[in-house]
């Protein structure tokens, strides 16, 4: 038996787990979590990177008695921090729901962006946001890390810069697998800004006598999709997955990207997994939408429970309102029960009436946009898809398994809950003598943790038709 950290950084919230890896099965144990709170400044909304430090090196120190073998970090993908030329933190990395990137501008013509990198283009990429970064701080900058790359050089000592992180920057070149020169030139950075790039799986190093803290760091999938996809427990390749989180990523897996227009016009991204594997998918608005409802009623004093919010909205009347969980109104941290009541009067739609309403609002309209992102992912890319799994936290939510197999019209597969963390522990065992495909990286998965399978309710599709074409979609 051998025991790899996990340290899984969330938008909301970090989680530090030990997962003990045996033949084929895996088990996880839960040592450190905590909450992730961006913190707003004059200048804009930050994330507390030194105080999430100390939360790894909490995590790392409370996972010491399981004596593990190595340690790997993943994160949301996108920020970054920049680093001077001594390797000192440039001011506070910014979060990548800021609201300063907004109108962003393209150093190229978008359709050939897309042809180099074939990145959606998203406001938040790192490329918008070192667009929008203070032009004195650039020029006096040595090196830019995302944000796993930061964390493991402040733990090691050692600057890298993780494939699969790096291919969400739309600064990274799809077909050559490599930063883009011409790209970075055209958007006016330094090419020194950009490190080394290195493959999920190679060592990092030892932590820093420092750290107080013995240990080895391994780069793992450090964007948080790419472990998560890796640990989707499918078999062969026609499925579909979705990781279910405060995004939900909707999309299929693919031997090469799709750079075409049509997948340009549709939103869909190619970013690098696992095994030289491209995640080809789309970015829906996902949970975020009833996380910050929560928040907003929490914050007046109601009890916004998930698993209350849920169960209220089974016995919600369905399809009274959808809105568009894509629409860019809902990106920024805000008010959400203003923004949807908002949505809703601008189409026509009543207004939800109660917290289990707003639950049911955000579940068939995320179902809807599921089912549109499984579609768009099979034609544009020419895959057949029988099964959809639904990995992360959104897998507990037994109500949008069930809509989503509906509206998709598949059978769903859901979980593992903990997909992220099984990816990242898993990558660290290969690295450390177990297998490194993708195939028997998923066969452990399988092996060793639960499913549960939702089966379409067939006679709903007419229904589900026609929700989709209220927003637009099919
Ligand atoms: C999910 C995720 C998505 C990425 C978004 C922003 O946690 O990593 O894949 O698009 O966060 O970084």
């Amino acid at each position: 038996m051998s025991a790899y950290v996990a340290v899984d950084l969330g938008a909301s919230s970090g989680r530090v787990i030990v997962g003990a890896v045996d033949g084929n099965r895996v088990e996880l144990t839960e040592v450190h979590r905590f909450a992730n709170e961006p913190v707003e400044l004059p200048d804009g909304l930050h994330w507390d990177v030194l105080g999430l430090y100390k939360e790894v090196l909490a995590g790392l120190r409370a996972a010491e008695p399981h004596r593990p073998r190595s340690a790997g970090i993943d994160s949301w993908a996108v920020d970054y921090g920049l680093l001077d030329a001594g390797g000192a933190l440039l001011g506070l990395p910014y979060h990548y729901r800021d609201r300063r990137t907004g109108d962003r501008v393209d150093p190229l013509d978008p359709a050939e962006m897309y042809r180099r990198t074939g990145l959606a283009q998203q406001p938040f990429n790192t490329l918008y946001q070192l667009r929008a970064d203070d032009p004195a701080r650039l020029a006096a900058a040595g090196g830019m890390l995302m944000l796993p790359d930061l964390f493991a050089y402040w733990l090691t000592g050692e600057r890298g810069a993780e494939r699969t992180n790096a291919s969400t920057t739309q600064l990274y070149n799809a077909i050559a697998r490599d930063w883009d020169d011409k790209l970075i030139a055209a958007a006016g950075l330094p090419r020194h800004l950009f490190a080394r790039l290195r493959d999920p799986g190679t060592v990092i190093g030892p932590l820093r006598a420092a750290t107080g803290l013995d240990g080895t760091l391994v780069a793992v999938g450090s964007h948080d999709t790419a472990s998560a996809v890796a640990a989707v427990p499918a078999t062969g390749d026609r499925f579909a997955y979705i990781s279910c989180g405060t995004w939900s990523l909707v999309g299929v897996e693919l031997p090469s990207p799709v750079l075409t227009e049509a997948s340009r016009a549709a939103g869909f991204t190619n970013e690098a997994g696992l095994d030289g594997t491209i995640r080809y998918l789309r970015n829906v608005m996902g949970l975020w939408l009833l996380q910050e409802c929560q928040r907003a009623w929490r914050a007046v004093g109601l009890s916004a429970e998930t698993a209350d919010l849920v169960a209220a909205a089974y016995t919600a009347p369905p399809f009274v309102s959808v809105v568009n969980p894509d629409d860019p109104t809902f990106l920024p941290a805000g008010d959400m029960p203003a923004r949807i009541d908002a949505y809703c009067r601008r189409t026509d739609q009543p207004v939800p009436a109660s917290p289990a309403a707003y639950a049911r609002c955000v579940f068939d309209s995320l179902a809807v946009a599921h089912r549109a992102a499984v579609r768009g992912a099979a034609e544009l890319s020419g895959r057949d898809v029988d099964q959809v799994h639904i990995v992360g936290g959104g897998s507990r939510n037994d109500l949008l398994c069930q809509l989503t197999a509906d509206a998709c019209g598949l059978p769903v597969v859901a979980g593992p809950v903990e997909a992220t963390a099984l990816g990242n522990v898993l990558v660290q065992a290969g690295a450390d003598g177990g297998p490194r495909d993708l195939a028997s990286l998923r066969a452990v998965v399988r092996a060793s943790q639960p499913t549960r399978r939702f089966e379409p309710d067939r006679a709903a599709a007419k229904a589900w038709d026609a929700a989709a074409a209220r927003i637009g979609v099919r």
